[in-house]
């Protein structure tokens, strides 16, 4: 394991650097999209060569950034004159994908910069602040430690980054810090009622047709403590269903009242579950649930991914759940 370095160490590695990549995981959220390009244009304006990738596409809701064209999959083999691959938002290597885990192992450098608290400090310099509201929360400082201009592009992405994991400044991550950031990006041009609308207002009608399924068909268990949905990988094909398109389901049912636990499973069509988990009541850490499965993630938001059928994996998951639940009363 590497070991921690801080925002000028990490500062002064990359200003001695002439070729980097930047890497975020599968997958991609707002906060991977937009914490690479946050970093990735900023390099460049530093006169750096830079690469930007992430496996799976920049889903659509985010392709309006400016250089989103600029993402792309991760190549095979770490292309001659890249001297450092630097991982975004992400706990551990797998996360980035196989191709990208591979890359990490054959890069000279490895550079890790995230805000999971199961960070498992995988790279040569580490920089991983658990506390922080999304990773581009701990990669603005680090920008200013490189004398890096907040161009408009750069805020825009880093403001896409802040607002998407904090639920639009709503959860409890979001500190008088992440809001002075918001205030920063603004100055620095970014356009809110634009921004905003292209994030929640463009939703297609595959997506309506995916919420009336999600609100028709939800269960609830433990008192109606516990809500969740189950997404089989036939449904997932007769609704005509991106990879992209189911990211965000748990927040349709999260809102429910006295609810502490939401939870999607969804079947995947390699024989794998997904299962998205969110917490309401920070007595129950979803992240230590999802770890009992070898997955990962925040106190108030974690994932799991488990090879096995629908039902098994359901069942065992919903069964710690409710343990959490009975050991907390
Ligand atoms: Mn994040």
């Amino acid at each position: 394991m590497g070991r921690s370095s801080t925002h000028q160490e990490i500062a002064q590695k990359i200003t001695s650097l002439h070729e980097v990549a930047v890497i975020s995981h599968m997958r991609p959220d707002g906060d991977a999209v937009g914490s690479t390009l946050g970093l990735g244009l900023a390099l460049q304006t530093l006169g750096k060569r830079v690469s930007m990738w992430i496996e799976d596409a920049v889903p659509e809701r985010f392709s309006f950034l400016e250089g989103a064209e600029l993402v792309t999959d991760p190549p095979e083999v770490l292309p001659d004159g890249v001297e450092c691959l630097i991982c975004l938002d992400c706990g551990e290597p797998k996360r980035l994908g196989e191709i990208g885990r591979r890359l990490t192992e054959s890069a000279p450098v490895t550079i890790n910069i995230d805000h999971h608290e199961t960070n498992t400090l995988y790279a040569t310099m580490n920089l991983v602040q658990g506390s922080a509201a999304a990773c581009a929360c701990v990669l603005m400082p680090l920008l200013d430690a490189l004398g890096a201009p907040l161009t408009r592009p750069v805020a825009n992405a880093l403001y896409v980054a802040v607002n998407t994991d904090t639920g639009s400044f709503q959860y409890s991550s979001t500190t008088p810090e992440v809001m002075r950031l918001g205030a920063r990006l603004l100055e620095a041009g970014v356009d809110v009622g634009d921004v905003n609308r292209r994030l929640y207002q463009e939703l297609p009608l595959n997506a309506f047709r995916l919420q009336r399924e999600v609100l028709s068909n939800m269960a609830l268990d433990v008192n109606d403590l516990v809500v969740h949905y189950s997404l089989t990988a036939a449904r997932r094909r007769e609704l005509q269903l991106r990879l992209e398109d189911t990211k965000d389901l748990v927040d349709i049912i999260r809102v429910l009242r006295g609810a502490k636990v939401a939870l999607i499973f969804e079947e995947l069509e390699d024989g794998l579950i997904r299962i998205s988990l969110r917490s309401k009541d920070p007595a129950i850490r979803v992240n230590d649930i999802a770890a009992q499965f070898g997955g990962g993630g925040h106190p108030m938001a974690a994932g799991i991914r488990k090879r096995g059928s629908l039902s098994e994996v359901r069942c065992a998951v919903l069964q710690a759940i409710r343990s959490a639940l009975n050991s907390q009363a």
